[in-house]
Protein backbone atom coordinates (compact mmCIF):
# COMPACT_ATOMS: atom_id res chain seq x y z
CA UNK A 1 0.00 0.00 0.00
CA UNK A 2 1.24 3.58 -0.69
CA UNK A 3 3.19 4.64 2.64
CA UNK A 4 2.19 8.27 1.70
CA UNK A 5 -0.75 9.65 3.43
CA UNK A 6 -3.94 9.62 1.24
CA UNK A 7 -5.28 12.78 1.60
CA UNK A 8 -8.08 11.91 -1.27
CA UNK A 9 -9.00 8.46 -0.21
CA UNK A 10 -11.62 7.18 -3.22
CA UNK A 11 -13.06 3.74 -4.32
CA UNK A 12 -14.40 2.91 -0.84
CA UNK A 13 -17.73 1.21 0.36
CA UNK A 14 -20.75 3.49 0.03
CA UNK A 15 -21.69 6.06 0.54
CA UNK A 16 -19.99 8.31 -1.93
CA UNK A 17 -18.81 11.41 -0.61
CA UNK A 18 -17.19 14.68 -1.13
CA UNK A 19 -14.31 16.18 0.71
CA UNK A 20 -13.06 19.20 0.80
CA UNK A 21 -9.93 20.45 -2.14
CA UNK A 22 -6.89 20.76 -0.11
CA UNK A 23 -4.55 22.12 -2.88
CA UNK A 24 -4.40 25.88 -4.13
CA UNK A 25 -6.05 25.98 -7.61
CA UNK A 26 -3.47 28.60 -8.71
CA UNK A 27 -0.25 27.96 -7.27
CA UNK A 28 1.08 30.84 -8.20
CA UNK A 29 1.72 33.80 -6.03
CA UNK A 30 -0.19 36.25 -8.30
CA UNK A 31 -0.07 39.13 -5.49
CA UNK A 32 3.76 39.43 -6.46
CA UNK A 33 2.12 41.30 -9.38
CA UNK A 34 5.26 39.99 -12.14
CA UNK A 35 3.65 39.87 -15.63
CA UNK A 36 2.49 36.62 -16.97
CA UNK A 37 0.93 34.90 -20.34
CA UNK A 38 -2.68 35.40 -18.09
CA UNK A 39 -4.92 38.45 -17.44
CA UNK A 40 -5.87 38.86 -13.83
CA UNK A 41 -9.80 38.13 -14.91
CA UNK A 42 -7.99 34.81 -16.35
CA UNK A 43 -6.38 33.74 -13.50
CA UNK A 44 -9.34 34.77 -11.69
CA UNK A 45 -12.25 32.94 -13.85
CA UNK A 46 -9.83 30.35 -13.56
CA UNK A 47 -9.31 29.69 -10.04
CA UNK A 48 -13.32 30.40 -9.68
CA UNK A 49 -14.34 28.20 -12.88
CA UNK A 50 -11.60 25.85 -12.86
CA UNK A 51 -11.03 26.22 -16.58
CA UNK A 52 -9.93 28.40 -19.50
CA UNK A 53 -10.82 28.66 -22.99
CA UNK A 54 -8.86 30.08 -26.05
CA UNK A 55 -10.81 30.07 -29.13
CA UNK A 56 -8.68 29.39 -32.17
CA UNK A 57 -5.34 29.82 -30.12
CA UNK A 58 -3.91 28.08 -33.56
CA UNK A 59 -4.18 29.26 -36.81
CA UNK A 60 -6.30 27.09 -39.60
CA UNK A 61 -2.47 26.63 -41.53
CA UNK A 62 -1.34 25.37 -38.10
CA UNK A 63 -4.54 22.83 -37.53
CA UNK A 64 -4.36 22.03 -41.22
CA UNK A 65 -0.97 19.99 -40.35
CA UNK A 66 -2.21 18.60 -37.38
CA UNK A 67 -5.29 17.12 -39.34
CA UNK A 68 -3.24 15.89 -41.44
CA UNK A 69 -0.95 13.75 -38.83
CA UNK A 70 -3.96 13.01 -37.47
CA UNK A 71 -5.06 11.34 -40.69
CA UNK A 72 -2.20 9.82 -41.09
CA UNK A 73 -1.95 7.64 -37.64
CA UNK A 74 -5.42 6.78 -37.56
CA UNK A 75 -5.18 5.15 -41.23
CA UNK A 76 -1.47 3.55 -40.05
CA UNK A 77 -1.52 -0.05 -40.42
CA UNK A 78 1.88 -0.25 -37.72
CA UNK A 79 -0.23 2.28 -35.37
CA UNK A 80 -3.29 -0.21 -35.80
CA UNK A 81 -1.66 -2.89 -33.85
CA UNK A 82 -0.25 -0.70 -31.32
CA UNK A 83 -0.72 -0.95 -27.68
CA UNK A 84 -1.46 2.82 -27.55
CA UNK A 85 -4.36 2.32 -29.64
CA UNK A 86 -7.49 2.19 -27.34
CA UNK A 87 -10.76 0.90 -29.73
CA UNK A 88 -14.10 1.62 -29.51
CA UNK A 89 -16.42 -0.55 -27.39
CA UNK A 90 -18.34 -1.34 -30.03
CA UNK A 91 -16.76 -0.97 -33.29
CA UNK A 92 -13.43 -1.13 -34.38
CA UNK A 93 -13.06 2.39 -35.10
CA UNK A 94 -10.15 3.66 -33.41
CA UNK A 95 -11.01 5.70 -30.12
CA UNK A 96 -7.86 7.20 -28.82
CA UNK A 97 -4.29 7.30 -29.64
CA UNK A 98 -2.08 7.25 -26.20
CA UNK A 99 1.37 8.85 -25.79
CA UNK A 100 0.99 10.76 -28.95
CA UNK A 101 3.80 13.51 -27.57
CA UNK A 102 6.91 10.69 -27.62
CA UNK A 103 9.45 10.80 -29.89
CA UNK A 104 8.06 8.89 -32.71
CA UNK A 105 5.88 11.58 -33.32
CA UNK A 106 7.18 14.81 -34.33
CA UNK A 107 3.95 16.98 -34.86
CA UNK A 108 2.66 16.00 -31.41
CA UNK A 109 5.79 16.38 -29.95
CA UNK A 110 6.39 19.70 -30.91
CA UNK A 111 2.38 20.87 -30.67
CA UNK A 112 3.31 19.58 -26.37
CA UNK A 113 6.12 21.93 -25.74
CA UNK A 114 4.15 25.10 -27.54
CA UNK A 115 4.94 28.41 -25.55
CA UNK A 116 1.00 29.31 -26.00
CA UNK A 117 0.21 25.94 -23.72
CA UNK A 118 3.24 25.60 -21.57
CA UNK A 119 3.98 29.43 -20.55
CA UNK A 120 0.51 29.17 -19.67
CA UNK A 121 0.34 25.44 -17.45
CA UNK A 122 3.65 26.76 -15.75
CA UNK A 123 2.07 30.07 -14.07
CA UNK A 124 -0.67 28.65 -12.99
CA UNK A 125 0.86 25.97 -11.51
CA UNK A 126 4.18 27.80 -10.95
CA UNK A 127 6.90 25.16 -11.21
CA UNK A 128 8.23 23.71 -14.30
CA UNK A 129 6.11 20.80 -15.96
CA UNK A 130 6.38 17.19 -17.45
CA UNK A 131 3.75 15.40 -19.67
CA UNK A 132 1.98 12.86 -17.15
CA UNK A 133 -0.38 11.91 -20.48
CA UNK A 134 -1.51 12.90 -23.78
CA UNK A 135 -3.99 11.34 -25.95
CA UNK A 136 -5.97 11.80 -29.19
CA UNK A 137 -9.34 11.56 -28.78
CA UNK A 138 -10.78 10.57 -32.60
CA UNK A 139 -14.48 10.51 -31.33
CA UNK A 140 -15.58 9.71 -34.98
CA UNK A 141 -18.69 10.40 -36.77
CA UNK A 142 -21.94 8.35 -36.25
CA UNK A 143 -20.53 5.92 -33.97
CA UNK A 144 -18.57 7.93 -31.47
CA UNK A 145 -19.40 6.63 -27.56
CA UNK A 146 -19.30 8.94 -24.92
CA UNK A 147 -16.91 9.31 -21.97
CA UNK A 148 -19.09 9.48 -19.06
CA UNK A 149 -18.63 11.83 -16.03
CA UNK A 150 -15.39 11.57 -14.19
CA UNK A 151 -12.67 13.68 -12.34
CA UNK A 152 -9.38 12.53 -14.19
CA UNK A 153 -7.31 13.42 -10.92
CA UNK A 154 -9.40 10.95 -9.10
CA UNK A 155 -8.24 7.95 -11.51
CA UNK A 156 -4.77 9.44 -11.67
CA UNK A 157 -4.80 9.55 -7.65
CA UNK A 158 -5.70 5.99 -7.23
CA UNK A 159 -4.40 4.18 -10.53
CA UNK A 160 -1.38 6.03 -10.87
CA UNK A 161 -0.06 7.59 -7.15
CA UNK A 162 -0.52 11.26 -8.31
CA UNK A 163 -0.01 13.06 -4.77
CA UNK A 164 -1.80 16.28 -5.20
CA UNK A 165 -3.92 18.18 -7.75
CA UNK A 166 -1.48 20.16 -9.50
CA UNK A 167 -1.87 19.42 -12.97
CA UNK A 168 -3.37 20.58 -16.02
CA UNK A 169 -5.25 19.20 -18.82
CA UNK A 170 -5.13 21.06 -21.60
CA UNK A 171 -7.76 20.32 -25.20
CA UNK A 172 -6.45 21.30 -28.44
CA UNK A 173 -9.62 20.86 -30.75
CA UNK A 174 -8.27 19.30 -34.33
CA UNK A 175 -11.61 19.70 -35.81
CA UNK A 176 -14.82 22.20 -34.74
CA UNK A 177 -16.81 20.95 -31.83
CA UNK A 178 -20.41 21.87 -32.20
CA UNK A 179 -23.70 21.04 -30.35
CA UNK A 180 -24.02 17.57 -32.58
CA UNK A 181 -20.71 16.18 -32.29
CA UNK A 182 -20.04 15.27 -28.39
CA UNK A 183 -17.98 18.31 -27.53
CA UNK A 184 -16.37 18.27 -23.97
CA UNK A 185 -18.47 18.85 -21.14
CA UNK A 186 -17.20 20.59 -17.91
CA UNK A 187 -19.36 21.60 -14.59
CA UNK A 188 -18.05 25.15 -13.53
CA UNK A 189 -16.56 25.13 -9.49
CA UNK A 190 -16.51 21.22 -9.51
CA UNK A 191 -12.74 21.33 -9.17
CA UNK A 192 -13.08 22.48 -5.51
CA UNK A 193 -14.71 19.42 -4.23
CA UNK A 194 -13.37 15.73 -4.51
CA UNK A 195 -15.84 12.88 -5.31
CA UNK A 196 -14.85 9.79 -2.89
CA UNK A 197 -16.29 7.35 -5.51
CA UNK A 198 -17.38 3.74 -4.43
CA UNK A 199 -16.26 0.38 -5.84
CA UNK A 200 -12.90 -0.96 -5.76
CA UNK A 201 -10.41 -0.80 -8.68
CA UNK A 202 -10.55 -3.69 -10.32
CA UNK A 203 -7.00 -5.43 -11.79
CA UNK A 204 -5.90 -3.92 -15.35
CA UNK A 205 -8.71 -1.55 -14.95
CA UNK A 206 -6.91 0.55 -18.20
CA UNK A 207 -8.19 -2.10 -19.89
CA UNK A 208 -11.72 -1.76 -19.67
CA UNK A 209 -11.93 1.87 -18.24
CA UNK A 210 -10.28 3.47 -21.42
CA UNK A 211 -13.19 2.35 -23.61
CA UNK A 212 -15.91 2.75 -21.14
CA UNK A 213 -15.26 3.52 -17.41
CA UNK A 214 -17.51 2.37 -15.01
CA UNK A 215 -15.20 2.84 -11.92
CA UNK A 216 -14.21 5.90 -10.51
CA UNK A 217 -17.45 7.60 -11.64
CA UNK A 218 -19.67 10.15 -9.83
CA UNK A 219 -23.21 8.70 -8.67
CA UNK A 220 -26.32 10.52 -9.32
CA UNK A 221 -26.60 12.42 -6.35
CA UNK A 222 -23.13 13.67 -6.47
CA UNK A 223 -23.48 14.90 -9.93
CA UNK A 224 -27.10 16.27 -9.64
CA UNK A 225 -25.12 18.45 -6.54
CA UNK A 226 -22.32 19.63 -8.54
CA UNK A 227 -24.59 20.41 -11.28
CA UNK A 228 -26.47 22.21 -9.08
CA UNK A 229 -24.26 24.71 -7.75
CA UNK A 230 -21.83 25.23 -11.50
CA UNK A 231 -24.53 23.82 -14.13
CA UNK A 232 -22.81 22.75 -17.58
CA UNK A 233 -20.53 24.33 -20.13
CA UNK A 234 -19.99 22.58 -23.59
CA UNK A 235 -16.52 23.94 -25.25
CA UNK A 236 -17.77 24.40 -28.39
CA UNK A 237 -15.57 26.25 -30.74
CA UNK A 238 -13.69 25.76 -34.29
CA UNK A 239 -10.53 23.34 -34.58
CA UNK A 240 -7.54 25.00 -33.26
CA UNK A 241 -9.28 26.47 -29.88
CA UNK A 242 -7.74 24.93 -26.62
CA UNK A 243 -9.21 24.59 -23.33
CA UNK A 244 -7.29 23.82 -19.97
CA UNK A 245 -9.07 22.46 -16.85
CA UNK A 246 -7.73 21.32 -13.78
CA UNK A 247 -7.31 18.06 -13.17
CA UNK A 248 -10.34 17.63 -10.47
CA UNK A 249 -13.14 19.31 -13.10
CA UNK A 250 -15.73 17.23 -13.63
CA UNK A 251 -16.07 16.57 -16.84
CA UNK A 252 -17.31 14.12 -19.78
CA UNK A 253 -18.83 14.10 -23.49
CA UNK A 254 -22.22 12.66 -25.14
CA UNK A 255 -21.94 10.39 -28.26
CA UNK A 256 -21.71 11.33 -31.40
CA UNK A 257 -23.99 10.36 -33.34
CA UNK A 258 -23.65 13.10 -36.31
CA UNK A 259 -21.59 12.50 -38.91
CA UNK A 260 -18.96 14.96 -38.30
CA UNK A 261 -15.39 13.68 -36.03
CA UNK A 262 -14.67 15.49 -32.94
CA UNK A 263 -11.47 14.90 -32.50
CA UNK A 264 -9.48 16.38 -29.92
CA UNK A 265 -5.56 16.10 -28.56
CA UNK A 266 -4.98 16.24 -24.99
CA UNK A 267 -1.59 16.72 -23.17
CA UNK A 268 -2.14 16.64 -19.15
CA UNK A 269 1.08 18.75 -17.57
CA UNK A 270 1.92 17.75 -14.14
CA UNK A 271 4.38 19.62 -11.93
CA UNK A 272 7.64 18.20 -11.38
CA UNK A 273 6.90 19.07 -7.82
CA UNK A 274 4.35 16.39 -7.94
CA UNK A 275 5.60 12.86 -9.70
CA UNK A 276 3.17 10.03 -8.86
CA UNK A 277 4.29 8.11 -6.24
CA UNK A 278 2.65 4.45 -5.97
CA UNK A 279 -1.22 3.89 -6.60
CA UNK A 280 -3.31 4.24 -3.93
CA UNK A 281 -5.93 1.53 -4.84
CA UNK A 282 -2.81 -0.83 -4.06
CA UNK A 283 -2.78 -2.31 -7.64
CA UNK A 284 0.21 -2.23 -9.83
CA UNK A 285 1.53 1.24 -11.97
CA UNK A 286 -0.27 1.73 -15.21
CA UNK A 287 1.91 1.14 -18.20
CA UNK A 288 4.40 4.17 -19.14
CA UNK A 289 1.95 4.76 -21.98
CA UNK A 290 -1.13 6.09 -19.89
CA UNK A 291 0.54 7.61 -17.09
CA UNK A 292 4.32 8.31 -17.08
CA UNK A 293 7.21 8.11 -14.59
CA UNK A 294 9.77 9.67 -16.88
CA UNK A 295 10.41 12.87 -15.68
CA UNK A 296 11.41 14.89 -19.11
CA UNK A 297 10.67 18.65 -18.27
CA UNK A 298 9.06 20.44 -20.86
CA UNK A 299 10.89 23.01 -22.41
CA UNK A 300 8.70 25.48 -24.26
CA UNK A 301 9.23 26.57 -27.89
O1 LIG B 1 -7.71 6.89 -17.14
C1 LIG B 1 -7.27 7.88 -17.71
O2 LIG B 1 -6.16 8.38 -17.46
C2 LIG B 1 -8.11 8.45 -18.84
N1 LIG B 1 -9.51 8.36 -18.62
C3 LIG B 1 -10.34 9.36 -18.91
C4 LIG B 1 -11.76 9.05 -19.12
N2 LIG B 1 -9.94 10.64 -18.97
C5 LIG B 1 -8.52 10.87 -18.60
C6 LIG B 1 -7.66 9.83 -19.19
O3 LIG B 1 -7.60 9.89 -20.55
FE1 LIG C 1 -10.94 12.62 -18.73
Amino acid sequence: MNAAVDVYPSRVAAPAGFLPRKDPVVYRDVRLGQPGPLTESEIAFYEENGFLRFESLFSAEEVAGFQEELLRLRDSEEMKRAQEVILEPQSDEIRSIFAVHKNNNVVFRRLAQDRRIVDRVSFLLDSPVYIHQSRINYKPGIHGKEFFWHSDFETWHMEDGMPRMRAISCSISLSENNEFNGPLMLIPGSHRHFLSCVGETPENHYEQSLREQEYGVPDSESLNWLVDRGGIVSAKGPAGSVTFFECNMMHGSNSNIAPWPRSNVFYVYNSVENVLTKPFCGLAPRPEYIASREVDVVKPL
